[in-house]
């Protein structure tokens, strides 16, 4: 008997409800196309010409030397450790997705969590030096979302002490400060290309590398440390990107501009309204001269009637999803919480963020009367 699968046409969501965060697709017509050339070609991995594209068009786009392309920013994060040959201890924010310190654990490396500064929420770079040890080899910061890390600092204590930095820029694709893309600092920055994240490729991740050199040992390692045929310099593994994925890649390069103007127009709809609200801070303005508006984190503080997390019940029941992007810390994980540096003393600003802090729906296609929604649940309360 054969199988068959019946394909009956999805009706788009026409629930009430608001997600944190909406994938941006563009017409499904527009991706007919690469699928096409895909399906003549018969190359769908292993560095196909999709592949080579992309590379190519967000080293343009992001203005970054050389980019290697990921399945996904976890295993992009993994094997920037590996480039580098890191090991001992790494120091790196509690206030994250677990992603950034599974990425230690996978590779035998132990995090040295350092607590955040209040305003930006990204690694405080006045308590870095004190977390060193003999065994410290790198720092792991996180461009929280999207706001950039106090670049210039970090690199002043890794020089001195000569230590690695690698970025954990999954939040900023695309954001600029003064100086260029945030993602040239450091020695590798790491995006992921989720489907929750500004650009995406359904799942995806990058690592950018300042040099040739490090791109090639880079694109070994996530090869499974082929160099050809017959050879294996390293125990690589395998975390190529499709030819699908790097496909919808290059579609939605085309509409990405379109889709940031989106979000700042949300962002910035968003803080006048809540201006006049006591007790809402509306978080961001790092230092960017061109932001991504990836996430809309709000603070809220004391003099708001309600707790964070009796806000979000209420935005929960009103059947709008929004997040406590970073609750719990990463720091409180099972697998972390024994480290002496993921003791609550050590990490009070980080901790008073992961109860306080929540995130708002922004994504392109967010209407008008959605966020009017969304406001009126805060001002409500
Ligand atoms: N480093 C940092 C700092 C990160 O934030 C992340 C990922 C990584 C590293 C690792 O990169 P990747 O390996 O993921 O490339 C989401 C994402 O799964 C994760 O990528 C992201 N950070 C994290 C901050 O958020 P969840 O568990 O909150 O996602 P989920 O499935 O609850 O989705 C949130 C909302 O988005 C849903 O309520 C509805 C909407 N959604 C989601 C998906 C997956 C859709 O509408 N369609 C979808 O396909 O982790």
């Amino acid at each position: 008997m054969s199988a068959s699968v019946q394909l009956r046409a999805v009706p788009p969501r026409t629930d009430e409800r608001i997600y944190v965060t909406q994938p941006h697709l563009p017409p499904l017509a527009e991706f007919l196309p690469y699928l096409q050339e895909i399906w003549s070609s018969k190359i769908l991995t292993n560095g196909g010409p999709f592949h080579r594209q992309l590379e190519q068009a967000l080293c343009d786009y992001l203005g970054v030397k050389y980019l290697s392309l990921f399945a996904n920013g976890t295993l992009a994060l993994v094997t920037a450790l590996q480039a580098h040959r890191i090991t001992g201890e790494v120091i790196t924010t509690p206030y994250s997705f677990v992603a950034t310190a599974h990425s230690l654990l996978w590779n035998g490396i132990k995090p040295v969590f350092v607590d955040i500064d209040p305003n930006t929420l990204n690694l405080d770079p006045k308590r870095i030096e004190e977390a060193i040890t003999p065994q410290t080899t790198a720092i792991m910061p996180v461009h929280c979302y999207g706001h950039p890390c106090d670049v210039e600092a970090i690199q002043k204590i890794a020089d001195n002490y000569n230590l690695k930095v690698i970025y954990d820029a999954a939040h900023a694709f695309g954001v600029r400060t003064e100086s260029g893309s945030v993602l040239q600092h450091g020695d590798l920055s790491v995006l992921s290309f989720h489907a929750t994240k500004v650009f995406n490729t359904f799942e995806g991740g990058a690592i950018i590398c300042p040099d040739a050199k490090t791109k090639q040992r880079i694109d070994h390692l996530k090869n499974f440390g082929f160099v050809d045929e017959v050879t294996v310099v390293a125990p690589g593994i395998n975390g190529k990107m499709s030819e699908v994925n790097a496909a919808f890649g290059m579609l939605q390069l085309q509409h990405i501009d379109a889709a940031l103007e989106s979000r700042k127009k949300i962002d910035a709809t968003y803080r006048r309204l809540l201006s006049q609200v006591r007790g809402i801070r509306c978080l961001g303005d790092s230092g960017e001269t061109v932001a991504n508006y990836s996430y809309f984190p709000i603070q809220v503080d004391a003099d708001f009637p309600l707790s964070r997390d009796a806000l979000y019940d209420k935005f929960r029941e009103q059947e709008i999803i929004v997040r406590r992007y970073f609750y719990p810390l990463i720091s409180d994980f099972p697998m972390y919480r024994g480290l002496p540096s993921a003791h609550r003393s050590n990490l009070p600003c980080a901790a008073d963020a992961s109860s306080k802090v929540l995130c708002l729906p922004i994504y392109p296609g967010l209407s008008e009367a959605d966020i009017d929604r969304i406001v009126e649940v805060i001002e409500s309360c």
